[in-house]
């Protein structure tokens, strides 16, 4: 058997399942690494010079050292220039072990790989016209053998030598030097100084155009900036270039981090499996992630280029400087990253409006993985494949969990502790408990019931009641926490959860005189309080109370558990109109749209007809109320206005009933639209003016907000008003507003929006199939589109020129948008949406195995839908299941889904 046969990915075999408890540390560790690749057309070769020594921390003096590697060819080896043999060496799955190694050597390796061939996207691979890499987590073994861990750290060297058809060479850190050579070849020399795992290393040639800028550092060192894009997308980078100076220097004023090399490089790719990676001074990303202008991107676009430029650039200390002992621990640099990036968004924008997005991407996504058969603690303590722990539960519910401990700590405390962690573990390959146990030293808190929210999965509930006595003035609110069972854990301990809140009397915001603790008029106007809960049942008892009080709960989303309390329609259009608390106030307005859409879906449940529902007049005076607030932030009047997804009614629902839901919140928008229609009109009026583009807050607003109007007057069939809309759609200068009407338009059910949507549909792609970003945007508004028949256009859509099979972003696009945000089209007709999506699912197996097992998501809820729904969802699961040569990816989901 050749090494390249030995190292494919077969899979006739229940593939092994790694434990956190089974860690150990490496028995050799790689002090220089020195790599020198070769590209051609069709195959390079690398050469990799490794310095290993024996790890001195190791528990046995090794003599074997076993290298990962996978899909290599390998042409030589040596241990200190001797040569060896098939005797000295033996090749396991995705491994290469090596006989009788003394304590220190000199390794190398020449191999042959093949990027033009590479459909994973994982390790060295051809994109359109470049080549790049994407290591993370454990790519970099299908580039070189190594030890691809990310608790080896080692200095890298690396050479790219090109064709000059690729003018562009780039790696990690800084560059050494370049030249020439014979055969119209050149190279580049580069060397980064900062010792880094495999996974972060990054390799791209191409013919590239880039933007250029500088950033002063806070020391006052020059950093130069670089975007390279292909040619084409020059006039798409500025955007990025602002948020990543933003960043740069955001990160030295909150964090008190300075950017380390002299040079920090962005470079857009178009076939990438995920938005970004933040490999050392050379993050690559999704074209989708870094290109915007307004004439082809929606504002959701510009915001997503702001955050993901961010969130990659401070992993610069969060993740790379200090980075991870094992895969287990991925949630200490993506929690705390995504913490991070997500109060940047939020300074740079409106917080609470931020606040809002995020939490409605956890409550949606998040709960729903907490509560299926992929739930895991955001520190899992087993795998299969780590690909498929970069999750919502470790990216989101980790930030969660970052935002409780500042919440608890307090801002100085917070910073104090996050200085401590970065310097203490500098260089290091650390834990989630060496982050706790640097905020808990720095803070003097004691933080070891907090841990459970590692180890615990599920989403804890929260069971809220009280009691007010007049004649004592005393108000009484009484928690019990409780957490479901989970696929590893059946009893779960109390967490420790802070619990913001203050007291709503009839004027507003009550002070809070809690018994047995001292009132901060200090900080603040003593209305606001974290209450810390450490029991399964505790009260806390408020003093001086003179009226019957409305709380206000979880201010912020405190944390990230469900809350239960019974609130009264009064109650909640108190909180709505008067919270002091943002997030609250748009908690509210969702509660109310809740019981409005429950109401009608019992009607439907029960056989009756929604067409000309009406909802209660004091529901649609509350609603109307909000229209008219001027305090509020346009983009919250938006948001509040906008009821809860149906992605979210079917988290909260036991049995999820696809066409109750669907038909219920649609009757209720209608109810809306028709009371509404004056205020909704002199809205769509007052913002629907041509401007210059800005991306501002307030702009970005005043967009959404309009929008909003003009989705709810869409429903009222009203011709004039759908006019308005083709209007919108033919005459905007930027595509949030473009794409704003042309959803109306395809979703319209009026004959006159379908035929103009047709047309807009023809004319759309007409004017933008060259701008392939731009198409997936077209491809999606028609995959999500909730008129019947869509399923039949999904699949000719497939084999449109618009789509592409192979590039992850159209697959999104198309297939996953289609599964993922059309409920009622993919589970109609009897399966044939589930069977749809396995098919895919099947002819990605072997091509990608990432983006297969993501698109499974939908099929993994089974458990959720009606019995005729799970027995249809559970055939097609098993059907993938019967596939020989399923991926480790793939089969992980599936076996834990039929579980
Ligand atoms: N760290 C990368 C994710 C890599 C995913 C590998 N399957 C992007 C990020 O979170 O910043
Ligand atoms: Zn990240």
């Amino acid at each position: 058997m050749t090494a390249v046969e030995q190292s494919l990915p077969e899979q006739n075999h229940q593939p092994k399942t790694i434990y956190l408890k089974d860690y150990q540390v490496p028995d050799y560790l790689v002090k220089t690494t020195d790599l020198r690749f070769e590209i051609y057309d069709g195959e390079t070769i690398v050469s990799a010079m490794l310095d290993l020594y024996r790890n001195p921390a190791a528990t046995t003096a090794a003599t074997q050292l076993r290298l990962h590697g996978a899909d290599l060819e390998l042409i030589s080896i040596s241990l200190d220039d001797k040569v060896l043999t098939p005797a000295d060496y033996e090749f396991g799955e995705e491994s290469l072990t090596l006989f009788n190694t003394p304590e220190t050597f000199k390794l190398l390796t020449i191999t042959k790989i093949k990027p033009e061939a590479n459909t994973s996207l994982e390790g060295l691979y051809r994109s359109r016209t470049m080549y790049c890499t994407q290591c993370e987590a454990e790519g970099f073994r299908k580039i070189t053998y190594y030890l691809d861990r990310p608790d080896v750290m080692s200095e890298f060297t690396t050479t790219v030598v090109a064709d000059k058809k690729y003018p562009v060479l780039l790696s990690n850190g800084n560059l050494l030097e370049q030249g020439e050579l014979d055969n119209n070849r050149h190279y580049a020399i580069w060397h980064d100084p900062f010792k880094k795992p495999a996974y972060l290393f990054a390799l791209v040639a191409g013919d590239l155009a880039h933007i250029e800028d500088s950033f002063t550092t806070c020391s006052g060192r020059e950093v130069a900036l670089k975007i390279f894009v292909e040619p084409k997308d020059l006039d798409k980078c500025d955007h990025a270039m602002t948020s990543l100076k933003n960043s740069m220097r955001w990160d030295e004023e909150v964090y008190g981090r300075e950017y380390d090399l002299n040079i920090f490089m962005i470079v857009a790719v178009d076939d990438f499996n995920m938005g970004a990676m933040e490999n050392k001074g050379l993050n690559i990303f999704n074209t989708s992630c870094v290109l915007a202008k307004p004439e082809t991107t929606t504002d959701a676009g510009f915001q997503r280029v702001e955050g993901v430029v961010a969130h990659e650039y401070f992993h610069n200390w969060s993740g790379n400087r200090v980075t991870c002992r094992d895969w287990f621990q991925l949630s200490l640099k993506e929690g705390f990253t995504v913490y991070r990036d997500a109060e940047f968004s939020a300074d740079m924008g409106s917080r609470t409006v931020k606040r809002v997005e995020g939490v409605t991407l956890l409550r949606t996504l998040q709960f729903a993985e907490d509560a299926g058969p992929m739930a895991h603690p955001i520190r899992p303590e087993s795998y299969i494949e780590i690909s498929n722990f970069y999750t919502m539960t470790v990216y989101e519910k980790g930030a969660e969990i970052i935002r409780m401990l500042a919440t608890l700590l307090g801002k100085d405390n917070f910073r104090k502790g996050t200085d401590l962690y970065f310097d203490r573990h500098d260089g290091q390959a650390v834990t989630t408990e060496d982050f706790v146990a640097a905020l808990a030293d720095a803070s003097g808190r004691d933080l070891t019931q907090f841990k459970r929210w590692y180890s615990q999965a599920g989403t804890p509930r929260l069971e809220v009641t009280d009691h007010y006595d007049e004649d004592a003035q005393e108000y009484r609110l009484t928690f019990k926490q409780s957490c479901p069972a989970t696929p590893e854990c059946q009893h779960k301990l109390p967490f420790h959860i802070p619990v913001a809140m203050g007291l709503l009397g009839s004027a507003g915001d009550l002070p809070l005189y809690l018994k047995d603790a001292e009132p901060d008029f200090e900080t603040s106007d003593n209305t606001y309080k974290v209450l810390e809960l450490t029991q399964a049942e505790q009260s806390f008892v408020f003093q001086r109370v003179q009226e019957k009080p409305v709380p206000s709960l979880l201010r912020g989303f405190s944390a990230p558990v469900k809350l239960h309390y019974h609130y009264s329609r009064a109650d909640l259009v108190l909180l709505m109109s008067r919270d002091s608390d943002g997030f609250n106030r748009w908690e509210a307005s969702q509660q109310l749209g809740l019981a409005a859409i429950y109401t009608a879906m019992q009607h439907y449940q029960q056989g009756g007809d929604l067409s000309g529902w009406v909802l209660d007049a004091d529901l649609i005076e509350a609603y109307r109320s909000v229209l008219q607030d001027e305090s509020l932030d346009q983009a919250m009047v938006a948001y509040m206005l906008s009821l809860p997804s149906e992605a979210y009614l079917s988290e909260l629902a036991e049995v999820v009933d696809v066409e109750a839901i669907h038909y219920s919140r649609l009757a209720v928008r209608k109810a809306l639209a028709h009371a509404l229609r004056d205020e909704f009109v002199r809205i769509y009026n007052a913002y629907n003016h041509q401007q210059a583009y800005r991306v501002t807050a307030d702009a970005i607003a005043s967009r959404s907000l309009k929008n909003v109007a003009l989705a709810y007057l869409i429903l009222l069939n009203d011709e004039t008003l759908i006019r308005a809309c083709e209007q919108q759609y033919r005459t905007s200068n930027n595509m949030t507003d473009v794409m704003a009407a042309l959803t109306q338009l395809v979703n319209s059910e009026s004959s006159l929006g379908q035929g103009l949507a047709e047309n807009a549909l023809a004319d759309f792609y007409q004017r933008w199939q060259h701008e392939s970003l731009v198409v997936n945007q077209w491809l999606m508004v028609q995959a999500s589109c909730s008129l019947p028949n869509t399923l039949a256009k999904v699949k000719a859509l497939l084999e449109h020129p618009g789509f592409d099979g192979k590039n992850p972003n159209k697959i999104r696009a198309l297939i996953a948008s289609f599964c993922n945000s059309n409920a009622i089209n993919f589970h109609a007709n009897a399966g044939a949406g589930y069977q749809f999506l396995a098919d895919q699912i099947i002819q990605l197996n072997r091509q990608n195995p990432q983006i297969a097992s993501r698109l499974l998501t939908p099929l993994t809820k089974w458990k959720k839908y009606n019995s005729q729904q799970q027995t249809l969802m559970k055939a097609e699961l098993e059907r993938i299941m019967a596939e020989p040569q399923l991926s480790k990816d793939v089969f992980e989901v599936v076996s834990k889904s039929l579980a």
